[in-house]
């Protein structure tokens, strides 16, 4: 096949956030403390000394940000719902006044003709679960699974299209490994137990799904495509095992039933048993892979480090963000083939693409020129277009993110966001990149290639 010189039509344009990074307001109307909620507030956690208390105070001005999305265009609105907003505790008992504010906010987007792709989980997990053991608990995918069944009799009605977690890598990986996520655990023991919950967790909201709700719904992963340093052996391993680490750990069991060999490598006396009926449980059907994919990494080994981590090698003569990810728009193309060949052609949305870049200040008509970021949105767009030509069943792109806003661990002090915003008077402006994309939207993608 050659490649398309357009999107297809009826191709879905949109753009992502999640609910700690923009919402503020984490105790209001009855809502229980999240664990973010508690970590942030932590000494020494967030780079910036930030937290999310106020971050883009969307959930009082969310009325104002769906008209911003209706002025770029946007056909559909990732975000996600917060678990301590509807159970306060986690488990047992309803806070009416959560389940109405996303009932608000459906209601608004459907409103506004922009379709709303609800996540039940985006990282910020009650913080009296936390005191349950959390993830490491295995029950956890249970209350993860009554959580979703109640919001999906509540407002399953408000959107067709759903998914359940949103990057588990990064919860298994920052949250129990590195420690720098909530709840901030340093345990390669943990690790591995955590994304099996993750991932069983995913299965039971499928199924609970399916008992309430003839929409569609899928599951979001961050995919990092891994290169070898060389094509020395030791290099070539780090790479497998990276690769088998951070990507097929998450897709291999969904898809084939089964987590990769090198995995037990890894983990070594950490690797645990996997039951069966687990395993059976984790093929349950879902209808949609989202994708999260922002570079690469090309990895060396380093006797040093961490079983599962390869030294990435930094690329002369490349370009960084200033998350310090190498630019690499061929891996997004190379990243949809390789799933379409391993996996099957499961239909796919890009759901979180983007780059954090230092923004210029604003001109003195207020614009705000982020050049590289429009760059990295061309190209990427480009590589998904290219996919697309090759047989890709790609179905829509959500750039990350609408908004600056509160990136985790690193404060406010990366902004990802399509819109500027001000955190001292939370004024919006549309960046550059703005509006690029919404002649994007507009033109279904033929406008990439023009200045
Ligand atoms: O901000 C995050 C988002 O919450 C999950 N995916 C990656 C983004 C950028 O780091």
């Amino acid at each position: 096949m050659t490649d398309v010189a357009q999107f297809p039509p009826g191709f879905l344009w949109g753009a992502a956030t999640s609910a700690y990074q923009i919402e503020g307001s984490p105790l209001a109307d009855g809502a229980g403390p999240s664990n973010w909620h508690l970590f942030s507030h932590r000494d020494g956690t967030i780079s910036d000394a930030s937290n999310g208390d106020i971050a883009c105070d969307h959930y009082r001005r969310f009325g104002e940000d769906i008209g911003l999305m209706r002025q770029l265009g946007l056909q559909a609105y990732r975000f996600s719902l917060s678990w301590s907003r509807i159970f306060p505790a986690g488990t047992g008992k309803i806070n009416q006044k959560g389940l109405d504010f996303y009932r608000r906010l459906l209601n608004a987007l459907l409103d506004a003709g922009i379709q709303p792709y609800p996540t039940l989980f985006h990282w910020d997990l009650p913080a009296a679960l936390d005191e349950r053991g959390g993830w490491t608990n295995s029950d956890c995918a249970h209350w993860l699974a009554d959580y979703a069944q109640t919001v999906f009799g509540a407002l399953g009605g408000l959107a067709e299209n759903w998914t359940t977690l949103n990057e588990p890598w990064v919860i298994a990986d920052a949250g129990f490994l590195d420690g720098i996520h909530a709840p901030g655990h340093r345990s390669l023991q943990e690790t591995p137990l955590v994304a099996h919950n993750l991932l069983r967790a995913h299965a039971l909201a499928v199924q609970a799904f399916r008992a309430e709700s003839n929409g569609r719904i899928g599951i979001v992963v961050n995919i990092e495509p891994k290169y070898a340093a060389s094509d020395q052996r030791g290099d070539q391993t780090a790479a497998e095992r990276a690769h088998a680490y951070m990507n097929r750990q998450y897709l291999d069991p969904l898809f084939l039933g089964g987590y990769p060999d090198e995995l037990a490598e890894v983990f070594g006396d950490y690797w645990p048993r996997h039951n069966e009926a687990d395993m059976r449980l984790l093929r349950t059907p879902f209808d949609f892979l989202g994708v999260n994919y922002y570079t690469r990494s090309v990895n060396r080994a380093d006797g040093n480090n961490l079983p599962v981590r390869a030294s990435p090698v930094a690329q002369p003569g490349a370009e960084y963000t200033e998350m310090g990810w190498e630019v690499f728009p061929r891996g997004l193309k190379e990243t949809l083939l390789w799933i379409k060949r391993r996996y099957g052609d499961i239909p796919l949305y890009v759901t979180e693409n983007g780059a954090a870049f230092k923004d210029p200040p604003l001109t003195a008509q207020g614009r705000l020129h982020d050049a590289r970021r429009v760059e990295y949105y061309r190209t990427h767009l480009n590589a998904c277009r290219e996919a697309i030509g090759s047989g890709v069943n790609l179905k829509g792109y959500f750039a990350w993110s609408l908004f600056d806003n509160f990136e985790w661990s690193y404060g406010y002090s990366k902004r990802f966001g399509l819109i500027h915003v001000d955190f001292d008077t939370q004024k919006r402006i549309f960046k550059d990149s703005a509006y690029f994309f919404s002649e994007a939207i507009l033109s279904n993608g033929a406008s990439i290639d023009s200045d």
